[in-house]
């Protein structure tokens, strides 16, 4: 495997490492805080970005590299308020945008055809996240203070068809 591409992709096994340890963080917050649907989501959300993980992992052994496993990185146990964890969800999936589109771009430049389709999945991915993310932070401020809609929102996320489409993603991933 060409040892670039190879460096990046473990690069990005960090990445999906953290999204996996953040949104366990932000769950077990939710759980604290009396929003079961919230923690519900978000453990999947977790679940989720600990197979993006795997997904990667079983990837770089099977072409021949080496795949990396990083150590665990302390996520924040306090969060301000839901909005805050929502807004830090779409600021971090944000970022591992970022970080995909430049595992593109050098997937491109060093002529690697076939990592360039694999890593086609994580673009659709993130797409689907960062929408995801927005709808949820959206809803969040039109609830605003209403305690009644946050309880309706909490208890909307947890029969969400939002983890459907998780679902079905880790379906391909095997
Ligand atoms: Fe791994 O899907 Fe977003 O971060």
């Amino acid at each position: 495997m060409n040892a670039r591409v190879e460096h990046a992709l473990n690069d990005q096994v960090v990445k999906e490492n953290s999204s996996s340890q953040f949104y366990l963080a932000m769950a077990s917050w939710a759980e604290n805080n009396g929003l079961n649907g919230t923690a519900k989501f978000l453990y999947t959300q977790s679940d989720e970005e600990r197979f993006h993980m795997l997904k990667l992992i079983k990837f770089i052994n099977e072409r021949g590299g080496k795949a990396i496993i990083p150590g665990l990185t302390q996520p924040p146990a306090e969060f301000k308020n839901l909005e805050n964890v929502f807004e830090l969800l779409l600021e971090h999936e944000l970022a591992v945008t970022d970080s995909i589109n430049d595992l593109v771009d050098i997937c491109l430049q060093e002529k690697d055809y076939s990592t360039h389709n694999f890593v086609q999945w994580y673009v659709s991915e993130q797409l689907e996240e960062e929408a995801q993310a927005r709808t949820i932070l959206d809803k969040l401020k039109l609830i605003g203070e209403d305690k009644g809609g946050m309880y309706m929102f909490d208890r909307d996320l947890e029969n969400s068809t939002i983890s459907v489409s998780t679902q079905s993603s880790a379906g391909q991933a095997k």
